[in-house]
């Protein structure tokens, strides 16, 4: 089994800035633990991070035929971006919407995702741990 896990712009910051809201956790710590969760699933995975909206869409429709499930963290995207969205519903892997912060108990204008619809399901509000909890879900939407 191989999934993909595509993060959004900013998310390269972790770790660096904000860290009342994000934590002090890097990307790359967060692709370690996630790495060696996979492997004791013998799962394959890829881990990406792009600032760019056309980059991510390009990777999602790459994904077709390579990958068994996307998990996104599509940061600010997720409330802005139908080319996100039309990406998702093109390829038709099932993909898991994921925040570190509980999007829902943020701003208003976080409440809104316009990917969620196309997303098999959503984890949001566990930290670095929504990525172990994103693989988790990945793996058993895969499960014959
Ligand atoms: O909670 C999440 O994972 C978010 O996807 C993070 C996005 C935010 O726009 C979403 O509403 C929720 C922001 C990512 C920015 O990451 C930063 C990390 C460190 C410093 C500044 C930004």
């Amino acid at each position: 089994m191989k999934i993909l896990f595509l993060n959004g712009p900013n998310l390269n910051l972790l770790g660096q800035r904000e860290p009342d809201i994000y934590g002090r956790t890097s990307l790359a710590d967060i692709e370690q633990s996630v790495r060696e969760r996979a492997a004791q699933s013998k799962v394959e995975i890829d881990f990406r991070q792009s600032n760019l909206e056309g980059q991510l869409v390009g990777w999602i429709q790459q994904a077709r035929g390579q990958f068994d499930a996307i998990v996104l963290n599509a940061a600010a995207y997720t409330h802005t971006s139908v080319a996100l969205r039309d990406a998702i519903s093109a390829v038709g892997i099932p993909t898991i919407e994921i925040h570190l912060s509980n999007v829902h108990a943020r701003e208003e204008f976080r409440h809104k995702s316009l990917i969620a619809p196309v997303c098999r399901g959503q984890i949001t509000g566990f930290g670095p741990n929504s990525y172990i909890l994103g693989l988790e879900a990945a793996i058993s939407v895969n499960a014959k």
